[in-house]
């Protein structure tokens, strides 16, 4: 039985809650921006899509070039619990279940039809759910695989549903331009485009190892994905096979100050991954008591990306799992040090991320007296952090970036 996936995304998310709020503004060129300090446009309502407005674009320029739409700060919290509710509904049908930011998701229903019927049903149903208790319209994909799935809920965009049958998905993806793949942004585009290539379909047709070459790692998956095979499984939270974190720098650099501050600043983040005491770990707003157990690791990458786009990762397996952000650090600047021996160009991004992952406690008599006391420190920060925010404390490793 091939696998059933559907992607559900809200349409125009922080603009629907509020038109939502005050039905005045539906139907109205609408633009949340400005978010945060953030002088750009983070959902603009379809209405103002027809003036080319997108995410991501300066609000200033979004004025000039719509200049009726009305323009609103926004309000975080309130999309947050939002989101939590739209999860909330979607974990009602499946808990495989895998959120990918605050409002998309890609839920398995391999096997639901025996059950539940037609997988376009079931879509059609969470669709009705969601319209019915949060006022919001989703646009849902559903395929073989996650990157089809995808792809297809974007297609089916505003408020609208659509199946690719087993089989159809290399067809169904031919004619569509690269940018519509889920991490071909302009840059990769325009590398591609430089290279004569177009459409997904051109994608699929070239001979193996020529975007490996290129893109590394990424070059390959994009060629599989292209191909509609994709085989990544749905993860829900906590049954993550890997924790990662990555930056992508303002500017290109060689500077080992501030490549070691980055690493210490992923060290951090996966390592509070790991411990489960950050809320990014599972679903919106899920605290560390409903994450679950505490996980250590034996594997630890490091994923380099230099000014040219090349990138690797470099891997070490350990015997004993470690969770400790200072391990993490350690390992990850060895792994680093290998990288710039290899090689002697800026970097774009580094990344770290840790698999091979252990549940419960290693016995206490494998940790030295150090150990123990960094085990403990760090638990300690992660309460902390919980408590009074991330920057309430800051190690004086990462404190260089700022
Ligand atoms: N977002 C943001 N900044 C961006 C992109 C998105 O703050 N550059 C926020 C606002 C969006 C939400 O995340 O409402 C979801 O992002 P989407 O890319 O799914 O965009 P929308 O939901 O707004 O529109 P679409 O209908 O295309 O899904
Ligand atoms: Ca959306």
């Amino acid at each position: 039985m091939p696998p059933t996936i559907l992607h559900i995304d809200l349409d125009a998310f922080f603009v629907s809650v509020e038109q939502v709020l005050n039905p005045a503004l539906r139907g109205k060129a609408v633009i949340v921006g400005g978010l945060s300090g953030r002088g750009v446009v983070a959902s603009a309502s379809y209405e103002a899509r027809r003036f080319h407005i997108r995410a991501g674009m300066p609000v200033i320029t979004a004025r000039l070039l719509c200049p009726h739409a009305i323009f609103l700060e926004g309000n975080f919290p309130l999309y947050r619990s939002y989101s939590r509710e739209f999860m909330d509904i979607l974990s009602g049908f499946t808990p495989l279940l895998e959120t990918g930011g605050l409002d998309e998701a890609y839920l398995d229903l391999t096997g639901f039809h025996l059950l539940y019927g037609l997988p376009v049903d079931t879509a059609k149903n969470i669709r009705a759910i969601i319209r019915k208790e949060l006022g919001l319209a989703a646009s849902a994909g559903i395929s073989t695989c996650k990157v089809v799935s995808k792809i297809a809920s974007d297609m089916a965009k505003p408020d609208g549903l659509l199946e690719v049958l087993p089989g159809k998905e290399r067809e169904f993806l031919a004619p569509l331009e690269v940018e519509k793949m889920p991490g071909i942004g302009a840059k990769t585009g325009k590398r591609l485009k430089e290279l004569g290539i177009h459409t997904l379909g051109q994608i699929a047709e070239l001979p193996p190892h020529l975007l490996k070459d290129i893109f590394g790692k990424w070059g390959e998956s994009m060629q599989l994905f292209a191909l509609g095979k994709d085989d990544r499984p749905v993860e829900p939270p906590g049954e993550a096979k890997s924790i990662g974190h990555e930056i992508t720098f303002p500017r290109d650099t060689l500077s080992l100050s501030y490549l070691k501050s980055v690493l210490a600043s992923l060290s951090e983040e996966v390592g509070r991954g790991l411990r489960s005491a950050h809320p990014m770990c599972g679903p919106p707003g899920q605290t560390a008591g409903r994450t679950g157990e505490s996980k250590r690791a034996r594997t630890i990458t490091l994923k380099v990306r230099y000014d040219d786009f090349e990138t690797f990762t470099h891997s070490i397996t350990l015997r004993l799992a470690i969770d400790t952000n200072q391990e993490i650090y350690q390992i990850a600047w060895q792994l680093m040090e290998k990288a710039i021996r290899q090689k002697r160009k800026p970097f774009r991004l580094l990344g770290i991320s840790v698999s091979n992952l252990v549940c419960g406690e290693e016995q206490l008599s494998f940790f030295s007296a150090q150990q123990l006391r960094q085990r403990r420190l760090d638990r300690t920060v992660d309460k902390l952090r919980l408590k009074y925010g991330l920057d309430s404390l800051q190690w004086g490793r990462t404190f260089s970036r700022q």
